[in-house]
């Protein structure tokens, strides 16, 4: 399985690799659930799978913000990983793919929202799946520059202190690692 590691600001360790995110041993994987958290198809459904009938219970537990809704597009919700290695599960939701202009900032705040959820909490690793790449039919090529971007933003908004001191994404697939390991190499060649 090929795998890339890349330096982000601040030491944080950047690994973009091909892979199931639903065996990774990390402080938390993210997943991209959608509004109502109570699982789905996708990678949605296989951390639930993986996780056991424990994560949509503690999911149903997270308070609706409006009726049906218990985590609204580019916010992130914490519950723990049960069965799974990784210790908890960040649940974000991603936007459907409209347009750029209002879907990158949607995408973006996804990201930013389940870093800054892994900092509150003290995390130190982080593993994400391509969010939106999916059913949510986000451009694989944008959708991997704003992951990337939204990220890097993240990490040198919490500063130095930070806890998260590596992220992953684990992308299923060859053609979406491919955008991802060239957004990665844009990103740190700017740096
Ligand atoms: N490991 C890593 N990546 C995976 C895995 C896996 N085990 N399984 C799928 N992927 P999607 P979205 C990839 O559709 O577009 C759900 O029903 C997949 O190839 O899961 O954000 C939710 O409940 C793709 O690249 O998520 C929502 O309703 C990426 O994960 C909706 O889908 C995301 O694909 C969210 O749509």
């Amino acid at each position: 399985m090929s795998s890339r590691t890349f330096p982000l600001r601040q030491g944080t360790k950047l690994v973009i690799k091909q892979g199931d995110i639903t065996v990774e041993d990390v402080d938390a994987i993210v997943n991209a659930a959608n509004e109502r958290m109570l699982g789905g198809g996708g990678v949605d459904g296989a951390i639930h799978r993986a996780a056991g009938p424990q994560l949509v219970r503690a999911c149903a537990e997270v308070p609706e913000v409006y009726p049906g809704v218990r985590c609204p597009t580019g916010e992130a919700r914490i519950t723990p990983g049960f069965h799974l290695k990784a210790r908890h599960v960040i649940h974000t939701v991603g936007p459907i793919y409209h347009n750029d202009r209002v879907s990158a900032p949607l995408l973006a705040s996804a990201y930013r929202s389940s870093v800054e959820l892994a900092a509150q909490q003290g995390l130190a690793s982080l593993s994400f799946p391509g969010i939106s790449t999916g059913v949510f039919g986000y451009p694989w090529d944008k959708a991997a520059q704003v992951a990337l971007e939204s990220v890097q933003e993240a990490l040198v908004a919490a500063g130095e202190g930070c806890s998260v001191r590596e992220v992953r994404f684990v992308l299923f697939g060859q053609p979406l690692y491919d955008h991802f390991v060239e957004a990665a190499e844009a990103l740190t060649a700017e740096a």
